[in-house]
């Protein structure tokens, strides 16, 4: 069985753009609600290690120099399915494959800079959220 918590992050471009109201409003339409949800700028190490499968992709110091780059919003979401219903609801990584509708049709400016993160799997989306949120900052 799936399960019901996924992590999320608005990134710094749809934050600078005053674009997280609006993705709010889109997931929780979706069906999830927010549980955990804090605005904060990532250090170079706390996005490193967020990121630490990727340390040997030609994009990771990109990615990296993006990310930490201002403000982010971090999130726990619930619903059922939740890792997997939030990914359809984000789209592809790349925009230009992106479904219409989805987060990252919609505010994706490019691969990198692709508005909104989700977690991959439920073991991810646990680790993540641990990663960002302590016992009481969850309701
Ligand atoms: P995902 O966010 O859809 O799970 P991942 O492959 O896990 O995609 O990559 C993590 C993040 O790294 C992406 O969301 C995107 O911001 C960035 N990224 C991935 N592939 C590329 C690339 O080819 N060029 C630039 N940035 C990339
Ligand atoms: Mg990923």
């Amino acid at each position: 069985m799936n399960g019901d918590l996924t992590f999320a992050i608005i990134k710094p471009n749809a934050v600078r753009t005053g674009k997280s109201g609006p993705i709010l409003a889109m997931i929780n339409e979706a069906g999830f609600e927010i549980t955990g949800l804090k605005m904060i700028m990532l250090t170079t190490q706390q996005a490193e290690n967020f990121y630490d499968e990727h340390r040997d992709k030609p994009f990771f110091e990109g990615l990296i120099e993006f990310m930490t780059s201002g403000p982010v919003i971090v999130m726990i979401l619930r619903r059922e399915n939740a890792v997997e219903e939030f990914r359809n609801l984000l789209g592809n990584t790349d925009p230009e494959k992106a479904e219409p509708g989805t987060i990252r049709k919609i505010y994706a400016i490019s691969v990198r800079m692709n508005a909104v993160h989700g977690s991959e799997s439920d073991e991810s989306a646990r680790r993540e959220a641990d990663f960002f949120f302590s016992d009481i900052e969850r309701f």
